[in-house]
């Protein structure tokens, strides 16, 4: 067969794959299972990844999609993606050790709201309906103080009370080009409006975003890690299709379309913040079944940040 092989050249696309968020939020769940034995019970996938939650749940970790569902007695984790803040006061007022392993960045998002609320603006918050981060951020604040903005036309035609003094945040796992655009319409319309402290877009995001740009224009199709509920992995998928190459989104290795790769010299990879170095390798494999495969490096930014472990699991 070996003879038989297409050439295929692959293009890795650096950064990507685990962000120092959700690295710790896995941690956050491994740790507590050492210092607590299990089952420890995480409310929501801890971070979108099925192979993750699969070998988080073969070490003792329950995934529940609601508190209500955690048993008297039991700690539990919530997911990266933050939380209302009903479920951690509905935690405590049932007696529950709960570890919270919300992004940092996503938690400073939280109080930026809560200030700007405090502050008497209301909030013009873009991101994507039915998310869990969206859900949690519309937990920090008081119903109606908060309004979607989800994409450019809702911007052009979202038309607040007169005497509002409007704000803007943002989601973390946005579209860097499309958030852009919306908050260039939001500034048109409201000049007065406030703007985030810093960028609210993360950097692993923006960073894994970029990364992509960078390859996308030399590859035929490429081919992203990550999973269909993850924010971040589909606007990678966006990113290079904007760029120009075919993508798609593969959850491993076995889910690979071969048939959608005939033809294609270069491939270019990247992985979701979600997605582990391990199924970057899986699928480098399963493509080396069926291609002579050549790897050409490829340069992107160092990242360094790390982010604290809640204080009670750092001793452990
Ligand atoms: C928490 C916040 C942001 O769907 P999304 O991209 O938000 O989530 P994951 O779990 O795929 O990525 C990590 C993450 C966690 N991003
Ligand atoms: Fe946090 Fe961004 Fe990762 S918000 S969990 S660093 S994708």
């Amino acid at each position: 067969m070996s003879e038989t092989r297409p050439p295929l050249t692959l293009l890795i696309a650096a950064p990507r794959g685990f962000c120092a968020g959700v690295d710790r939020a896995v941690r956050i769940v491994e740790l507590a299972i050492e210092r607590y034995g299990a089952p420890v019970y995480v409310r929501h996938e801890i971070v979108h990844n099925k192979f993750v939650v699969e070998g988080l749940k073969a070490k003792g970790a329950v995934f529940v999609p609601e508190l209500d569902e955690v048993p008297d007695g039991v700690p539990v984790v919530f997911s990266a993606h933050g939380v209302p803040k009903a479920v951690p006061a509905k935690a405590q007022a049932r007696g529950l050790n709960y570890l919270d392993a919300t992004c940092p960045l996503v938690s400073k998002v939280h109080r930026q709201a809560e200030r700007l609320i405090e502050q008497g603006y209301h909030i013009l918050f873009i991101g994507h309906e039915g998310h869990p981060e969206v859900i949690g951020t519309f937990g920090q604040v008081p119903e109606g103080r908060m309004t979607l903005v989800e994409t450019r036309e809702a911007a052009e035609s979202i038309a607040p009370q007169a005497d509002e003094r409007l704000a803007f945040l943002t989601q973390t796992t946005l579209s860097v080009d499309d958030t852009a655009e919306i908050v260039g319409v939001l500034r048109r319309r409201f000049p007065a409006i406030q703007a985030p402290r810093g960028e609210d877009i993360c950097y692993a995001t923006s960073n894994r975003q970029a990364a992509v740009k960078a390859i996308a224009g030399r590859c035929d199709a490429m081919l992203v890690i990550g999973a269909s509920n993850s924010s971040n992995s589909l606007r990678l998928v966006e990113v290079a299709e904007r760029e120009g190459a075919r993508a798609r989104l593969v959850a491993r290795g076995r889910d690979i379309d071969f048939a959608w790769l005939e033809g294609v010299r270069t491939l270019g990879i990247t992985a979701g913040a979600s997605a582990p170095e391990v199924l970057v390798r899986e699928v480098v494999d399963a493509l080396a079944q069926h291609f002579e495969v050549v790897e050409e490096p490829v340069d992107g930014v160092e990242e360094n940040m790390v982010f604290k472990l809640p204080a009670g699991l750092r001793a452990a």
